[in-house]
Formats: C-alpha cells, sequence, structure tokens
C-alpha cells in the first residue's frame, strides 16, 4: 500500500509507472496495470486518486484520437499500450498496439469508479467522452462476420495472454469491448434522459450521430465469444484449441521466462499462457459464469499457465478461492505478496512490481474475504487460511467505510463512516448499521 500510495499521480496530469518510482525498467512508461489492477485499489481506499488517475486518461484523449486515425480508423480514440505522454511508446507492436483491450480496461475502469463513487460529475465531464470514442473505436477494429453467423467479430489482436499473439476473437477482448459498448450505450441513454443539453453540447464536439448508439448496443449483443462445446470451457481465442501443448515436460527450469529463452514466432505456435487471460475475464465478470464454468477454465488455462508476468499469480490465487482451491490460492497469494522481497521474477533490479502489490491488496479482499460487487451491492465470501490467525481490511464503497475482520470465530463487519448499508455475507443479506 506504501509503494501504491507513493507511486501514483495525484494531478490528472501523471499516472503510475509498472514500477512505481522504484527503478528505471519499462522506462516509467504507464500500462494497463493502473486501470486493471491498482485502481481497484484505490477505488476502495482513497477514490479521488482514482479519478485523477482517470482524468489523467482524459488528458491523453486527443492524442489517442490521432493514434485511430494514424491506424486508419476515422472514428473513435485508441489508447497507447504503454505510454507516458499519450504517445504510443512500445516498440513491439505483436504485444504492444494489438494489445486493444486497453480501450476496454480503461472503460471498465471508469465503470467500477462510477459505482463506487456515483461520481455523476466526473461522468459528465470526463467519463463519456472517454467512453464513447472508445465505443465508436471497437466499431470500426470489428465487424459483422457472416461466417461467424453474423456475430461481431474482433480480428488480429493480442489478448493479456502475450504468449499468444494477433489472433481472432481473443475471449478476453471480446467480453471486455462487449461491457464497454453495452456501458457506452446505457450512459449516452441516461445522459439523453437526464442532461440533454450537456449530451448534445458533447455529440457536437465529438461529432456523434444517433444510429451510432443503435451500433454500440447491436454489436454488444451480438458479439461473438469462443465456446468450445466439447470440453465445455471459454476458447482464449478462435484458433488456441488448435495448438499443441508447450512441452512443459522438457523445458528446463532455468529457460523460464519463456521469452528470454525462445523466439516469440516458436512460443505463438503453442498452448501455453505467460499470464491470466480468460481466467482474468472471468475474475472481472464475474457474476456471468457459473462456478462449475470458472472451475473448468481455472483447471484448463492454469495447466499451461507459467507466470512470466507479475500480473497472473494474484488473479489466480483470487479464483483459487472462488472455486474451492484453498491451498492453491494460499500458495500463489504467498509468491505474490513475496514476488520483490524474494526477487521471483528474477528482476527486482528494474523495479518493484507495482501491479503486483495491487494484486496482493486484492488477494487479501477479493480472494480470501472474496469480495465481489455486482448491481451495486457488496458482498463477501470470507475464508480464513489455516496459517493465519486473523486478518482485516477497510473499504470504502458508495461513501461508506466499512471494516472487515476475518478470524478464526467468524467474520465482523463494522460500519465506520455512512449511512446504513445493505451487503451479503455468504450469500445472506444483512443490514449494517452505526
Ligand atoms: O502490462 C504488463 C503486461 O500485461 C505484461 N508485461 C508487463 C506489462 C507491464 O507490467
Amino acid at each position: 500500500m506504501f509503494h501504491l500510495l507513493q507511486s501514483s499521480g495525484r494531478d490528472g496530469k501523471t499516472n503510475i509507472p509498472a514500477k512505481g518510482l522504484s527503478g528505471e525498467g519499462y522506462e516509467g512508461h504507464y500500462f494497463w496495470d493502473t486501470e486493471m489492477y491498482m485502481i481497484p485499489f484505490f477505488n476502495n481506499n482513497s477514490p479521488n486518486v482514482s479519478r485523477k488517475l482517470l482524468e489523467y486518461r482524459f488528458g491523453i484523449l486527443d492524442k489517442s484520437r490521432q493514434r485511430a486515425l494514424q491506424m486508419g480508423y476515422k472514428k473513435g480514440a485508441l489508447y497507447a499500450w504503454r505510454t507516458i505522454n499519450g504517445d504510443e511508446c512500445s516498440a513491439y507492436y505483436p504485444a504492444g498496439t494489438a494489445q486493444y483491450h486497453i480501450n476496454a480496461d480503461i472503460a471498465f475502469s471508469i465503470k467500477k469508479y462510477m459505482e463506487v463513487t456515483e461520481d455523476k460529475e466526473f461522468l459528465i465531464q470526463f467519463g463519456a467522452e472517454m467512453l464513447f470514442e472508445t465505443a465508436r473505436f471497437w466499431i470500426q477494429l470489428g465487424g459483422f462476420v457472416e461466417r461467424k453467423g453474423n456475430k461481431f467479430c474482433i480480428n488480429c489482436v493480442t489478448g493479456p495472454n502475450e504468449y499468444t499473439a494477433m489472433v481472432n476473437n481473443n475471449c478476453y477482448t471480446n467480453l471486455m469491448a462487449k461491457e464497454n459498448l453495452k456501458y457506452t450505450y446505457e450512459v449516452a441513454v441516461w445522459m439523453k434522459d437526464s442532461y440533454l443539453e450537456v449530451y448534445k453540447d458533447l455529440s457536437k464536439k465529438i461529432n456523434l450521430e444517433e444510429n451510432e448508439l443503435f451500433l454500440w448496443k447491436r454489436a454488444a449483443d451480438q458479439m461473438f465469444i469462443p465456446y468450445d462445446e466439447k470440453l465445455k470451457i471459454y476458447m482464449q481465442d478462435d484458433s488456441f484449441l488448435n495448438k499443441e501443448v508447450w512441452d512443459f515436460k522438457n523445458t528446463p527450469k532455468e529457460n523460464y521466462p519463456l521469452l528470454v529463452h525462445y523466439h516469440p514466432l516458436t512460443i505463438y505456435k503453442y498452448q501455453v499462457c505467460k499470464q491470466a487471460d480468460t481466467v482474468l475475464a472471468e475474475f472481472l465478470l464475474n457474476h456471468k459464469f457459473s462456478k462449475e464454468q470458472k472451475k473448468r477454465d481455472y483447471d484448463y488455462y492454469e495447466a499451461i499457465t507459467t507466470h512470466d508476468s507479475s500480473l497472473s499469480m494474484c488473479i489466480f490465487s483470487i479464483m483459487a478461492n472462488e472455486v474451492g482451491y484453498h491451498k492453491k490460492a494460499y500458495n500463489y497469494f504467498m509468491k505474490t505478496a513475496r514476488m520483490d522481497l524474494d526477487n521471483i521474477q528474477g528482476n527486482t533490479k528494474d523495479g518493484i512490481h507495482a501491479a503486483n502489490m495491487a494484486g496482493t491488496w486484492m488477494g487479501i479482499v477479493n480472494g480470501f474475504a472474496g469480495m465481489r460487487t455486482h448491481d451495486g451491492v457488496l458482498s463477501f465470501t470470507p475464508y480464513l487460511p489455516d496459517k493465519w490467525e486473523a486478518y482485516s481490511f477497510k473499504v470504502n464503497y458508495k461513501n461508506r467505510t466499512i471494516n472487515v475482520n476475518v478470524n478464526k470465530t467468524g467474520v465482523e463487519y463494522k460500519l465506520l463512516y455512512g449511512a446504513n448499508i445493505l451487503i451479503i455475507d455468504s450469500g445472506n443479506k444483512i443490514e449494517l448499521t452505526k
């Protein structure tokens, strides 16, 4: 928490480098690490910092519009995969620019920030424009493909797993783009209903046409999501299961991380994951998948994941807790928490792994305590690892501060600040009062 708090920009013009302020790795660049790993921490601890981090994204919206244009798209904005001033700084496009999911990650982060804070002023002043421009980009990038039942397909992209590149219909990307389009449509409708003049001004500013809204909804409703009926798992992308599984048995320990020992073109031929991809989508869009589905996907993808990225183990810890693998959850958590203390990735000399540090917080709050939010309701499914006596933390949610304390005798929730609130504890509704 110290690293996160001290590393974050707070002026709306700066953000959080992947290595915090601790080293030269990644040249101080900002990535999706902020929106998907660090902003969740700030949302529940210092939402004013989340707002500033998102304002930074608004500040580089013009550069992102230019980038979309440069890539050949007349409408919308494409955020840079890695950047400081908004210009794309990734030198290797298959694992850089092709990670278009950054647009959906930013939109998702706006949605989550809004859910926690209900900060309408932010949405009107900054959020809506970013949402409209990112939604527009998906419409330009993808298309309705006849051979796929006229579903909306997004081809030639790279998902979060950087060991598979330039594929059609990456499951994570399509699920998150769907969410981006759906939420943007809802925000546009809400603005038209409640703030018509502001909506009109914004539409004029960005030349938004009325039929674009319907296209967003149609593309979201018709989004293609790759699923394998035989294995009953979500496929990481259209062609992922057609590949051989990487030969893990004959890969010596010293050949990890794979990216420094094998050519990318070799790695891309196989089923092998550097980090959570489909499993991450199932954490983020949790309520959309059954527990059995999450378990099947967890089993499949865990077996082929190397965790060569520091963004991986925290997500596997959280999802292991959810599907009932508590021992695995604990082991992944300990590696997450100790990553830079023990130099587990072998590169702490280049700086700490800031997203992983946020992942440590998430590992306790979303992992062991099972915190989720859905439809504006906060829920917990607390679990205490055998080796622990207790753990406790505070969360901010909708202008309340709640203390959660999990110990050998059970769980205690205390409303420290704000009005009474209904929460869910292991499936049971309870009201927290002062
Ligand atoms: O953003 C990450 C990416 O997901 C994996 N490689 C490192 C980047 C920076 O942390």
